[in-house]
This record gives structure tokens, sequence and C-alpha cells, in this order.
């Protein structure tokens, strides 16, 4: 199989949630020399795209959506010692989790990947985090950053009620907040009183960095 062919099978298993193909082809990628970014960012993650267009259209329903997720989650497994193996030293503590109300975590997982290839310490708290969870987590971890991931209109608003809490708590002033997921924007984030916004991994990783290394200049002064 080329390449080619193996980059358009796994966007079609995906597509279909074949899970045990999914994975067979990215074994078989990886094998062939693909890196896993093209795996990623050229075939599960435009699969994903079109899954979520077909479910919009009224083509997809939920159990569909729910496969495909799942057999895009057995590729990110595999890929995710190749990406996260850069062996950078601690550069911060992120502490991530999708809000209240909303169960998606592959966007989400994938920035917890990046993040740790980048050498930061995540602490993922997973999916549906309610608000005394995020503030009880910075108290014990002390992070550097804090980031919520929403994927639904609906849970969105759950970043505003956060960031109170954290306020509330007191520990709004010892916390970068960071914000991201699909419908969010940064007109949104800064509504919402976040102190940054990302609409991908990678930019969420530039990011982290550039905020930590900018909170640490400013305390040395
Ligand atoms: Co749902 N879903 N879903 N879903 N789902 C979406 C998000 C949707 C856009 C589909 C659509 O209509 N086109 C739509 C939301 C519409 C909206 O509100 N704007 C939707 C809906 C409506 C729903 C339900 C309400 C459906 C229903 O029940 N009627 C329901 C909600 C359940 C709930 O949460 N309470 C639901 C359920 C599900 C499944 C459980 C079936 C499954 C989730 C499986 C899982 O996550 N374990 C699922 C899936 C798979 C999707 C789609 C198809 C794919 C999501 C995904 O993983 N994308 C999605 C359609 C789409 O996104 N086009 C959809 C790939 C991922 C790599 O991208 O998540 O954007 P993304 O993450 C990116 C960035 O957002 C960013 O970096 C990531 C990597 O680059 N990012 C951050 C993420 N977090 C960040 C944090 C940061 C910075 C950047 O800083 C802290």
């Amino acid at each position: 199989m080329t390449n080619e062919e193996i980059l358009k099978g796994l966007y079609d298993e995906v597509m279909i949630g074949n899970g045990p193909a999914v994975i067979e082809l990215t074994n078989q990628g990886l094998a062939n020399g693909l890196g896993p970014e093209p795996i990623l960012f050229e075939a599960l993650i435009p699969s994903l795209e079109e899954v979520g267009a077909r479910f919009e259209r009224g083509d997809y329903f939920v159990p569909e959506m729910l496969i495909a997720g799942r057999a895009m989650s057995g590729a990110l497994d595999i890929l995710r010692p190749l990406l996260a193996e850069t062996g950078a030293e601690t550069v911060g503590t992120f502490l991530m989790g999708t809000v209240k109300g909303d169960v998606h975590d592959i966007g989400k997982n994938l920035v917890n990947i990046m993040l740790e290839g980048a050498g930061f310490h995540v602490i993922d708290l997973g999916v549906q985090v309610p608000p005394e969870k995020f503030v009880a987590a910075i108290e014990e971890h002390k992070p550097d950053i804090v980031g919520m991931s929403a994927f639904l209109t609906t849970t969105m608003p759950m970043f505003k009620a956060n960031i109170h809490n954290i306020t509330k708590a007191g520990l709004r002033e010892q916390v970068i907040i960071m914000v991201g997921g699909a419908p969010v924007t940064r007109e949104y984030a800064e509504a919402c009183g976040a102190d940054a916004y990302a609409a991908d991994a990678a930019t969420a990783v530039r990011l982290a960095k550039e905020l930590i290394a900018e909170r640490r200049t400013l305390a040395k002064a």
C-alpha cells in the first residue's frame, strides 16, 4: 500500500468508525515511514471534521459520531508517545479539563499530548469538570496555566462560571487561564475574562510557553 492509500484508508475508516482498521492502518503508515503529523492532520482530523459536517446535515447521528470518535482515539493512543517524545525538561504545569456538561475529549487529549511533547507537566481532570473541581485542583497542584476546553455552544458559558469561581477563591492572580475548543473564538475568550485563546494544539503550546516566559520575566523584574 502506498502512503497515499494509507491516508485515504484512514480517512475512510474513521468515517465509518472501523476502529480495528484504523489501528492497523496507523501502524502500517508508521512502518511505511509516515510521520504521526501527516496521519493526524491529513487523515484523522479531516475525517472527523467531515463526520461533524455529516452530523450537521442530518446524514449522521450520535452513534456514528461516537464510533468515529472512538476509532480516532485508538489511533491517538498509538501516536501519543511519538508526538510526545522530545524528552524536554518540564517547562511548567498545565491543568486541563473539559468543562461541566461536555463529554468531548479528543481535542483536549490532543492538546495534552502536544503540551507533554513540549515539556509541560500536564494534569488532566478529564471531562465534565465542575467549577469546584478546577478550584480544588489549583489549590492542590499550583499550576502555571489552567486550560479549559468546551466543544458546544451550550457549554462555553462554563468558562465564565469557572473563572468566576477561581476569582472568588482568591486564586485568579496565581494562574494564567487559557481556553479553547471548536466553537470558541478569541472574542468570546476575552469576554469571559480568559488570558489566552488558542484555536489548535500547536498554537496552545506556543502561547503557553510565551505566557509562562512573560510571567517569569515580570516576576523577576
Ligand atoms: Co459532538 N458535537 N456532540 N460528539 N462532535 C461536535 C462538537 C459538533 C460541532 C458537531 C456538529 O454539529 N457539526 C456539535 C457542536 C455544535 C455546537 O454546539 N457548536 C456537536 C454536538 C451537537 C454534540 C451533541 C450535543 C450531539 C447530541 O447529543 N445531539 C453531543 C453532546 C454531548 C455532550 O458533550 N454533552 C455530542 C456528542 C459527541 C460524541 C460523544 C458522540 C463524540 C465525542 C467523542 C469524544 O470526544 N470522546 C462527538 C464527536 C466525535 C464530535 C465531532 C464529530 C468531532 C470532535 C473532535 O474530536 N474533533 C464534532 C464535529 C467537529 O468538531 N467538526 C462534534 C477533532 C479534534 C482534534 O478537534 O475538538 O476542535 P477539536 O480540538 C482542537 C481545537 O478545538 C483545539 O485544539 C484541538 C486540536 O487541534 N482545542 C484547544 C481544544 N481544546 C483546547 C483547549 C485549549 C486550546 C485549544 O486551551 C486550553
